[in-house]
């Protein structure tokens, strides 16, 4: 199959998993085309079948605003019609949705089909979407869409209610290579992060608001009062200054690592004992995923798909929005019984296998890929 797949190339889940589709989909065969305004980051080395088109933007001194999903529109007839697309694949609705549309309809009118499917990831319907700048759009070009998927029940129900629609969506659930993520030797980092044997917590996220940032170092300041422990934090963004100042004013800075953007997660999930996200709202949780897989047990928040990923009690704890306390509690209870640690380990690493295991979750999407274009959701 030709697939187009159009995505944000930064750092956040929704890019990661329309890239980490992209590869495996090129490696089972398939030509797949990237469309976007950069190179998608985890889109790294050569790799046969696949192939990248940058979109550009006009440069004209009337234009103040950005065009991007116009000149996106353009470039996706280009792509459809020079390298024979059989599906648009768009992660994150906006604008990717509408920009697919409009390549449609332009298409149509010179007698060419595209079939477009529109994966939804997480704000695109939670949060951004139901502003009244974006609603009427992203109802509509979810409407239009030929297929519709979601990374978890949670965001099916979402994307239903929230915009009152009544369509077929099909739930895909993210996934990981599990030969790729897999525990690997990291005695070298732990002994540079953790040299007198501390317990090594770590969390990875794109340091938005919604990622609630401070709960984490709130946790890691209970935890690290009763267990010598080091927090390892990944990722950047609005409120990374806002932790840091967080950590100088409690005084434990110096057990708490900034490493900023990494592309090395697996090696750093390999040096780590727990993976902790507290999220204010999370479709799925995909870093969760990606540090389960290493063999991390996950404390997580409640919210949206992250109980369709994380079971409590058994690869890992799940706790109220913000209640740091009972997540710093359920941390010291597994890191002080090894036994346990141990059983919660081993589960984290066969949810991942047994659930997510890319292999499985690729071969849905081309299963969903042949459905659509046989004009069936
Ligand atoms: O919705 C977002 O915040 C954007 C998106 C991203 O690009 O980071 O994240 C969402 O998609 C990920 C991949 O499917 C999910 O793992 C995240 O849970 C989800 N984020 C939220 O729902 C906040």
């Amino acid at each position: 199959m030709n697939i187009g797949i159009t995505c944000y190339p930064t750092y956040g889940g929704s890019g990661v998993v329309a890239t980490e589709l992209g590869k495996e989909l090129a490696t089972r065969g398939h030509n797949v085309h990237f469309i976007s305004y950069a190179l998608p980051f985890r889109l790294n080395g050569f790799r046969q079948n696949i192939y990248f088109h940058e979109v550009e933007l006009p440069d004209y001194p009337l234009f103040e605003v950005d065009l991007y999903s116009l000149s996106l529109t353009s470039k996706m007839v280009d792509v459809v019609l020079y390298d024979d697309l059989d599906i648009l694949h768009v992660h994150y609705a906006i604008p990717h949705a509408s920009s697919a549309y409009m390549a449609k309809l332009i298409l149509n009118e010179q007698g060419r089909d595209i079939k477009i499917i529109t994966t939804l990831h997480g704000t695109d319907i939670t949060l951004i979407g139901l502003d009244p700048t974006m609603l009427p759009l992203v109802r509509f070009s979810i409407d239009k869409s030929d297929g519709i998927t979601t990374v978890s029940r949670f965001l099916r129900e979402k994307t239903l209610t929230n915009f009152n629609l009544d369509v077929p969506i099909e739930v895909i659930p993210n996934f990981v290579n599990i030969e790729e993520w897999k525990r690997q030797d990291g005695s070298c980092l732990r002994a540079q992060w953790a040299p007198n044997g501390e317990k090594v917590l770590v969390h990875v996220s794109t340091f938005r608001p919604v990622k609630r940032v401070l709960d984490v170092v709130r946790t890691f300041d209970q935890i690290r009062k009763t267990t010598p422990s080091k927090l390892i934090m990944v990722g950047d963004g609005p409120d990374r200054a806002e932790a840091e100042r967080m950590c100088r004013e409690l005084d434990i800075i110096n057990d708490v690592i900034f490493l900023g953007k990494q592309t090395c997660l697996a090696e750093i999930f390999s040096a780590s004992d727990l993976f902790l996200m507290p999220s204010q709202s999370e479709s799925f949780g995909l870093s969760a995923l990606e540090a389960m897989a290493c063999g991390l047990p996950a404390l997580t928040s409640s919210v949206g798909g992250l109980p369709e990923l994380n079971l409590h009690g058994t690869t890992g704890y799940i706790c109220e929005i913000g209640d740091t306390d009972r997540m710093a509690r359920y941390a010291i209870d597994l890191l002080s019984h090894p036994k346990k640690y141990a059983q919660f380990s081993t589960a984290a690493r066969e949810r991942a296998v047994k659930n997510f295991d890319a292999v499985d979750i690729v071969a849905k999407y081309e299963a969903y890929y042949e459905r659509v274009l046989r004009g069936e959701k």
